[in-house]
């Protein structure tokens, strides 16, 4: 072989082997873009198979990660370094990214299947004209208890999370405005109020409560719930609703003082690279049947008019999860309270974690 062939076949084999090298290390760091597809959701919340069914029917790969808190999922998504094509965060956190400019503005025409959503669902204050984000699931945040282990009580009041008979009985969910908003509601204070008194008083009223706390968790609430760890439980609904078909003993209420109403939307986040996968798995999500098979195996409550009637008849009136428009009225959403008055709720809330028992 003359120099000149050898010199162009070495040319040939490294440019290959670098290639493909570049190649393997886009797939394990997340890179989407051509027919990838990064989504980034909350930890239990869609029904994997409809991943596999979405891949076969696009050709498009699915990257799925997962978070446990809208903060730790903007601050991710702030941080950059990412490839996030669609996102679910919830209303004050779409807010929140809105603001900072870290979302792209959907395309409708691309959305054929958002007339699926029962418009109660739609034009919402966090973001008018649902320019930014479409419904996913949205639910309410309540108290799961079990009956067996509780016989002579009733729960229907934040307050009776105080009773002393309670010590070490109970589970919180690992949320900052959850918890701080419990301490909040039980004292008859809006869960958005930023005056620093009534914070204060709701953090100090939270450290009464630890001797009843067993744990501060995640997802695995559901777990201990079912398994009976615990008798009293600070969840979102959907959990409620999907460890009360493990264990029968176990009830939900939303306190009578108020509570919470979410709702948790997907976005496009400014660091997509696959927009267009991006608008074809929203709108994947958004087919009524997809959107039941998802609702049936996620235990949460979905907007999409168009599945209630894929769902069991039981489940979708039952008042507990799929609570009226008149209940809901009675509930509050949470806001943007602006930089400042959220890191004052997390800090509070961590030193309430921290709080000796
Ligand atoms: N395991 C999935 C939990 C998702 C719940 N979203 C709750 C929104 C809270 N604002």
């Amino acid at each position: 072989m003359n120099k000149i062939l050898r010199f162009f076949l070495i040319i040939v084999v490294s440019s290959g082997i670098l290639l493909y090298a570049i190649s393997s290390l886009n797939t394990s760091q997340g890179y989407s873009g051509g027919n990838t597809l990064t989504v980034y959701n909350w930890g239990d919340y869609i029904d994997e198979d409809l991943i596999a069914q979405f891949e076969k029917e696009t050709g498009i790969k699915v990257i799925y990660e997962t978070f446990d808190s809208n903060e730790a999922m903007m601050t991710k998504i702030q941080q950059g370094g990412t490839n996030y094509d669609v996102a679910v965060p919830s209303e004050y956190t779409i807010e929140k990214m809105i603001q900072a400019n870290l979302l792209i503005p959907l395309d409708h025409s691309k959305l054929p299947n958002l007339k699926n959503i029962d418009q109660r669902f739609m034009d919402l204050s966090f973001d008018p004209k649902n320019k930014y984000s479409v419904p996913y699931f949205w639910g309410t945040v309540g108290i799961v208890y079990n009956r067996k282990l509780l016989p002579d009580k009733e729960i229907t009041s934040w307050n009776d999370l105080w009773n002393p008979d309670l010590k070490n009985q109970i589970l919180l969910i690992d949320g900052a405005r959850e918890v701080m908003g419990m301490g909040l509601n039980s004292l008859g204070y809006s869960l958005n109020d930023t005056n620093k008194k009534h914070l204060a008083e709701a953090k100090e009223k939270l450290d009464l409560l630890t001797p009843n706390v067993k744990a501060i968790v995640g997802d695995e609430i559901k777990m201990l719930m079912a398994n009976e760890e615990a008798s009293i439980g600070l969840v979102w609904s959907g959990d409620a609703s999907e460890i009360m078909s493990e264990n029968e003993d176990l009830d939900y209420v939303v306190p009578k003082e108020g509570s919470n109403l979410w709702f948790d939307n997907m976005v496009i986040p400014k660091t997509a690279k696959n927009v267009e996968g991006a608008h074809q798995f929203i709108n994947f999500m958004l087919n009524a049947k997809v959107a039941a098979k998802n609702t049936d195996y996620v235990g949460y409550s979905t907007p999409n008019k168009q599945a209630l009637k894929y769902l069991d008849e039981e489940v979708v009136n039952d008042e507990r999860f799929y609570p009226s428009p008149e209940l809901t009225k009675k509930l509050e959403v949470y806001e943007n309270l602006g930089k400042r008055n959220l890191s004052l709720y997390n800090e509070l809330f961590l030193q309430f974690k921290m709080h000796p028992k």
